[in-house]
């Protein structure tokens, strides 16, 4: 009997560390699933393929985002919105995830917003002060590793 216990504690110590990164490993897992979730629930705002490159932009609230990059909303923060592009190849569908890309957001007072949108889980974002109701007008540009330089655009609504 005494054997046994033996056996059974030594058969404990030898998984228990495996277990307990299995489970780190797994809750780690399930953070990336959450923040793509999030992102994927973030409005497609505008979807096209442009030579060969399928873009999808997604505008989302600052609030929104966060919550997908699980920190919290800074104080006095005067951007209101994310806006979020991923880059796919259209004939494989393999995400691209490098390159460089710059957009240019014209809101209903006519005020421009120049900024480079960085990498980040999968995507390219930036964060806009889009507070004025009325249309925005979306310009991208990006040159990815094909080193071709493609645009997009379109109109984003704040209600
Ligand atoms: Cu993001």
């Amino acid at each position: 009997m005494k054997k046994l216990i033996v056996l059974v504690a030594a058969a404990l110590a030898l998984t228990a560390p495996i277990a307990s990164y299995a489970m780190d490993h797994g809750s780690m897992d399930m953070g990336h699933g959450d923040m793509k979730m999030n992102h994927d629930m973030g409005a497609v705002a505008h979807q096209e393929v442009v030579n060969g490159v399928k873009a999808t932009f997604k505008v989302m609230s600052m609030k929104e985002h966060m919550a997908a990059m699980k920190m919290e909303l800074p104080k006095g923060m005067k951007e209101t919105h994310h806006i979020a592009v991923e880059f796919k190849d259209a004939k494989t569908g393999k995400p691209i995830t490098e390159g460089e890309v710059k957009a240019k957001i014209q809101g209903p007072d006519n005020a421009e917003q120049t900024k480079e949108l960085m990498g980040m889980q999968g995507h390219f974002g930036a964060d806009f002060d889009l507070s004025k109701k009325g249309k925005y007008g979306v310009m991208a540009k990006f040159k990815l590793k094909d080193g071709q330089v493609r645009t997009s655009k379109f109109w984003y609504t704040v209600k």
